[in-house]
């Protein structure tokens, strides 16, 4: 079972799209076990982007990842990583395909309104640095078995 780390962005929240997109995911069928909205420090903020750290865009990244609240969201489910890659679309949103995320929503890299874990290693990972264990909710879904075979 793979776990992703989704995050409405500042732009996300600022322009009224968080219904829009935990509405994404959730109609895909994807399985939320936990949210949080909150403020990113300056501090987790270097910790989640720690992998960009040196490039010319990083501080960018960060003071817009910590200059309004933003959604934080686990969402799990069998290959979850790829599911929610596809739903979110190119980094880029004037590259990324219609029908996704930042190809229907999005004009700008850098301000690209969501985030999603880019591997199965990173997903339980970045799930963690957001959340403790007990945060997270273990539930039936009824609808599991219209959504998986
Ligand atoms: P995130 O991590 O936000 O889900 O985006 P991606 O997984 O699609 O893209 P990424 O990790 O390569 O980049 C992280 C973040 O940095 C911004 N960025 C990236 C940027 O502003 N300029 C750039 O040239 C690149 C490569 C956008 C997303």
């Amino acid at each position: 079972m793979e776990r992703t780390l989704i995050l409405v962005k500042p732009d996300g929240v600022q322009r009224g799209l968080m219904g829009e997109i935990i509405g994404r995911f959730e109609r895909r069928g994807l399985k939320l076990v936990g949210m949080k909205f909150i403020l990113m420090s300056t501090e987790l903020a270097e910790r989640h982007y720690a992998v960009h750290q040196g490039r010319p865009f990083y501080n960018d990244l960060v003071e817009y990842i910590t200059s309004g609240p933003v959604v934080a969201m686990a969402w799990e489910g069998k290959e979850a990583i790829t599911a929610a890659r596809n739903s979110i679309g190119a980094t880029n949103p004037v590259e990324a395909s219609a029908g996704t995320i930042r190809g229907d929503l999005g004009m700008e890299i850098g301000r690209n309104l969501v985030h999603g874990s880019d591997s199965a290693e990173n997903g339980l990972k970045e799930v963690s640095l957001f959340f403790s264990e007990e945060e997270l909710v273990a539930w039936d879904r009824v609808t599991e078995e219209w959504i998986r075979e």
